[in-house]
Parts: C-alpha cells; structure tokens; sequence
C-alpha cells in the first residue's frame, strides 16, 4: 500500500499557532487501525553494487586530483615546501662531513673519542649472536610495515591536512598536500581528498579510505602480534640488554659515533655482539618508543575511545594523536632510509648473515636468504593494489576479520554527554558527502520542510510517521560532541534534537529488531539512496540523537536539514543527512548491497566504525 500522502490526518494541522505542548499531548500517534502495512520500506530504493573497483567510476566517477607537494606552515601564510629537504639536506650533509673532518684531528677531539669509541659495554651475560627467531620477527616486521606505511599515506591522503587542534579550520593546518581550501560554503572533505599513484598509496587513486583502511587496520593488527611476541622473547631471552640504553655514556658515545660517520672514518662494527651508541638509540626509539606510540596515537583518533576518555583526549585530541601519528611515520620512514643504508655499507655481507642467517661470518648465505626475502617484499608490493580491485570484497572480509573484534569491543562504550561546553564548538564545520538533489527534497525543502515527515516503521509495535512540530514537541535532547570523519578531519558542535532512547520508547521495537536503518533524501555517490544500518544497543546510548538544531539554529541544508543522526561512538559517514525514514529490522543482508551502509556497498566501508 502507498504511504499517506501528507502528515497524518490525526494529528494537528502545521500552524504557527501550534504549541508543543499540544502535540506531546496527542503523541504517540495510534497505530491501532493500521499496521506496519501501511508504511512503505525504503528498501527498494537502494543499489546493489557490483564487487569491483572500475577506475572510471569509482566513488561517484571522482576525478584524480593531485593536490601539491607536501608542504610545512612557517608563519601566518608563509609555507615551506618539503621538497626543499632535498638540495638543503645534501647541502647540510656536506658541510657536516666537512666539519667533522676538520674537527676530527684536533687533539680534543681525538681525546674524546679515545675516551668514547663509540660502544657501552654490555653486562655480564649479555647474550651474544642473533637467534633465529629475531631474523623472523624483523622479516615480518618489515613486511607488514610496507603495507602500513602505504596505506597510512592513502588515508592522509584523504584528507590532505593537519592540524594541532580538534577545529580543522581552513587556513589554521600545520601541514598540506593540497591547495588552501576554496570559499565555496558547501565544499566538502571529499572534494579535498588527493590521488596518490597506484604504486605508492595502497590502494591508490582518490578516496579510497575504505579499502585503504582495511589494510591499515587489518595489518596492524598482524603487526601488534608480532611486536607483542618480538617483546616477550626480547625479555625472556635477555636480548633487550642489546636494546636499552643502560648506560649514560651511550651519549657522549653516540656523538662520537656520529663523528666517525661524518668525517667518513667509520667505526669498527661489532654488531654481532654490541651495537654502537647511535645505533642502539636509534633501535630503542625504534622498538621502545616509536612502535607503542603508533599503536597509542592510533588510538587517539578513535571516536569511541575520545568521547569515553575525555581526560585524555581533552589534551590529546585526534588532530594531536594524527598529527603524531604522522610525525612517527616520518620516523620510520627516516630510519629505514639510514638503516638500510648503514646496513649495506658497513659489511654488507656479515650484517646480512647477522639477522638472516644468525651467524657471524662474510658467507654470501645471509644474502641469499636476504634476496629471496626481497623477492617476497616486491612480490607483495607490486600485487597488493591490483590484487586489492580485483578482489575489493575479500580485502574488506579480511580486513573485518583482522580489526573487527576490536571495533566491536569499543562500540559497547556508552558515553555521557558533558565533556564539550559552549566555547569548545568549532568555528567552522567541515561538510560532507553527496548533497539531495531529488525534485522531492526541493519541494519540502522549498516549504520550510512543513511537508516533511518521517517515517519509523519495520519491526515495531507502533509505527509512527512524525513531522517537525511532532518532533520538537518530544523531550528535547542536546549534546555538545565531537564528530570525527573517517578521512580525518573533525569539529564539536552542539546539536538539539530527540534522543534516540525517546523514539525507541515511542515506537517500541520488537524483540527480533536487531539493527536499525536510516535512510536519506539523498543518494549516495553513484546513485541509490544512501543509508546506514547500526546496532540496536548503540540506540539506547546517552548520545545517540536525531538532532534537527546544530549550534541552536535549525539544521542547515549542507549539514542535514531537517533532521539527521548522530551515534557518537560512530565515524561520521554512518550519521545519515536528510533523513526521511528509519527501519527496525533483524538483519541488514537483505538491505541494500548487504553490507549495512551505502558506503559499505559501494566503497568497501565497514559498519562497526568505532576505531
Ligand atoms: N545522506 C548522507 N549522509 C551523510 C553523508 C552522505 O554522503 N549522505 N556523508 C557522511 C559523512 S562521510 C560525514 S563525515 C558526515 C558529514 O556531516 P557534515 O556535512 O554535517 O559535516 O555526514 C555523513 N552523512
Ligand atoms: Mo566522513
């Protein structure tokens, strides 16, 4: 049966004169005379999409866009271009080897380094050698590493800027890959995102977050295993005396390295035994420091886990933890360069046969084993982005399999509201997705929305189809909360509306309602309307609301007039804009592409969102 025409002939007519209070006085609606029947699903007018990335069609037909060489703010609007690393980096280097050599001779200098040749001594006991266990985990290490490194850069890539505080205004980024944001008002993150080639981001080419992410996060948990596993044995086996500074000498030591290197007289290797000072701090910023503060600043921009600790993330918001997270990356990157370096500069041969064959020797055996380590390394740089569109749909299985018990857990946080007031709300709020452009939506948008209506049906006791006036007249919810967008960038604002815990008192789910739909005015990037499926749990939190006020205004038309949701222990692209209807149902493997979102669909997104 067709859907009323217009709101229901029960209720009051849409006057000025109308209070509030008369319609709480009439709500719920009756549903007595007419069942579910009578309200139509929006089921059939969602996509499916096929399991395939075709380049010219992807996300909406989104053009390549390169955006601009990395660059650094100096000053107001003052920026530098990273590229300038190169000429001023060798210009540096040898004024450095210079120096040093002139240094080198002069009686104190040499005395010094008489002092400091360059190594600590180890305890007694220290082991010597390198078990063969330790070639394993640093093989892995480096493996996984590529495909964490390549796709962290897809992600950033997606929104190409960063920012030391929780506002991501335009012109207030420390750092860009793109152009200074235009002035059109109705700009969106996605228009801002940037190609990355096809060899260097994994998986490359424009907004490809999803699949990005899903090898981001899927890897690293592969990685925290093995680095769990790398520090137990470190420990068990006493290795971690070869990895922890435990000495102040490794400064002046490491100094006197330093000018060993520079003045290109290097020093004597005895790696197999003890590393030297520069080396040693480098491993142990590397393992000790570097490592745990990926997983912790990775962790810093989950939305689930800030709303939850707000003592923490007060101070360290996301912009701070991506910030950081970026920076660290620079320090992985940095150190692979001169490591590999050094590695194949300083005996090539032993230091091979050090980590690869765990012995100590000039055999060509750990080269060989080395070699044929490389060829895997390539063969899974060269395969993961084609493998990746050919088979998009199993890298996001995979990837779920991988993260997905994680991001469950941190979806059962139920925050309170209360950790943003008045002057945390963001001077400027990043917009988003694909904006409504069906003759529908313009006509109710035209009529101030006194047409609009929204459904609630499906598996309910109590279907209700609400106007505005209805909904303002429920028990009004505010919250003032943080939106975090998978591309990355966020904002506070205060939003007004009705909890979701009212509507499900209103409606009254059945028991087999299991998740429930949010369907949009809008389509999503290639046609179909956009919607979203979430938990039923998650519409019982203290912050999950359909807002139809942002910051005490009435919602405008870019952020999701007249009414949209908001689940703050969700990325932003499951808080559906324009809403017109919501669906209670037991699964969402009949909905849709099956996925539980349009996003999910079409750009391999997953539906716990949570980290
Ligand atoms: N209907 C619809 N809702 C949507 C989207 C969309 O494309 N269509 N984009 C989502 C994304 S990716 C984000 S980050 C937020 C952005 O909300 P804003 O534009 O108010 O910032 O809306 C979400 N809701
Ligand atoms: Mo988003």
């Amino acid at each position: 049966m067709e859907p009323p025409p217009g709101p229901h002939p029960e209720l009051p007519p849409e006057t000025s004169s109308f209070s509030p209070e008369d319609a709480h006085a009439q709500l719920p609606p009756p549903a007595a005379d007419e069942g579910p029947h009578a309200y139509k699903s929006f089921q059939s007018e969602l996509t499916h999409k096929d399991d395939d990335v075709i380049d010219a069609e992807w996300a909406g037909s989104i053009p390549a866009q390169y955006g601009v060489a990395p660059r650094v703010r100096i000053g107001a609007g003052k920026w530098f271009n990273l590229l300038w690393l190169i000429p001023i980096g060798f210009v540096l280097l040898v004024i450095g080897i210079a120096v040093a050599k002139g240094i080198r001779g002069l009686p104190g200098v040499q005395a010094f380094m008489t002092a400091y040749p360059g190594t600590s001594s180890l305890p007694e006991g220290a082991p010597v050698g390198f078990p063969a266990w330790l070639g394993w985990q640093h093989f892995l290490n480096l493996f996984f590493m590529i495909f964490i490194i390549r796709s962290g850069w897809q992600i950033l890539a997606d929104h190409p800027r960063l920012y030391w505080t929780r506002h991501s205004t335009p012109g207030r980024n420390w750092f860009r890959m793109q152009k200074p944001v235009p002035s059109d008002p109705l700009y969106t993150a996605k228009q801002d995102s940037i190609t990355l080639p096809s060899g260097i981001g994994l998986p490359g080419r424009r907004h490809t977050i999803g699949l990005a992410r899903w090898w981001h996060l899927g890897i690293d948990t592969l990685w925290l295993l093995n680095g769990l596993v790398f520090y137990v044995l470190l420990f068990s086996t006493g290795q971690w005396l070869r990895l922890v500074p435990l000495h102040w000498d490794v400064i002046p030591n490491s100094i006197s390295v330093a000018l060993q290197y520079l003045s290109l007289n290097w020093p004597v290797e005895t790696g197999w035994t003890n590393y030297n000072s520069l080396q040693l701090i480098a491993y142990f910023i590397t393992v000790f420091v570097a490592a745990p503060l990926a997983l912790i600043t990775g962790l810093g921009m989950s939305p689930a886990l800030s709303t939850k600790f707000r003592w923490i993330s007060s101070i360290f918001s996301i912009q701070v933890a991506r910030s950081l997270h970026f920076l660290v990356m620079c320090w992985f990157v940095f150190f692979i360069v001169i490591h590999v370096t050094l590695v194949l500069t300083t005996g090539a041969l032993r230091n091979l046969n050090h980590m690869y064959a765990s012995q100590d020797n000039e055999s060509w055996t750990g080269f060989w084993i080395f070699a044929a380590s490389m060829v895997v390394v390539i063969v899974g740089w060269v395969a993961a982005t084609p493998l990746t569109y050919r088979y998009p749909r199993k890298v996001q299985r995979i990837g779920y399999a991988l993260i997905g018990p994680a991001q469950r857990l941190f979806e059962h946080i139920d925050s309170k509201p209360g950790q943003y007031t008045e002057k945390d709300i963001s001077p400027y709020f990043w917009h988003n997705g694909k904006y409504p452009e069906s003759r529908e939506y313009a006509d109710l948008r035209d009529g101030n929305f006194a047409n609009y209506h929204l459904q609630i049906s499906g598996l309910v006791e109590n279907p209700v189809d609400l106007d505005l006036m209805q909904l303002r007249a429920l028990p009004m919810h505010e919250q003032i909360t943080q939106h975090f967008c998978i591309q990355g960038w966020s904002g506070v604002a205060k939003w007004g509306g009705v909890s979701m815990a009212t509507i499900l008192d209103l409606v009254k789910p059945a028991p087999e309602a299991k998740w429930v739909i949010f369907y949009s005015f809008a389509e999503g990037s290639d046609e179909g309307t956009y919607y979203d499926a979430q938990p039923i749990e998650q519409m019982h939190y203290g912050l999950t609301m359909l807002a139809f006020d942002m910051n005490d205004q009435a919602l405008s038309y870019g952020h999701g007039a007249p009414l949209r949701l908001r689940n703050e222990v969700q990325l932003g692209f499951k808080m559906v804009k324009w809403i017109k209807g919501i669906e209670f149902v037991e699964d969402f493997s009949g909905v849709g592409g099956g996925q539980g979102g349009y996003n999910n669909d079409h750009e391999f997104f997953g539906y716990s969102q949570s980290i």
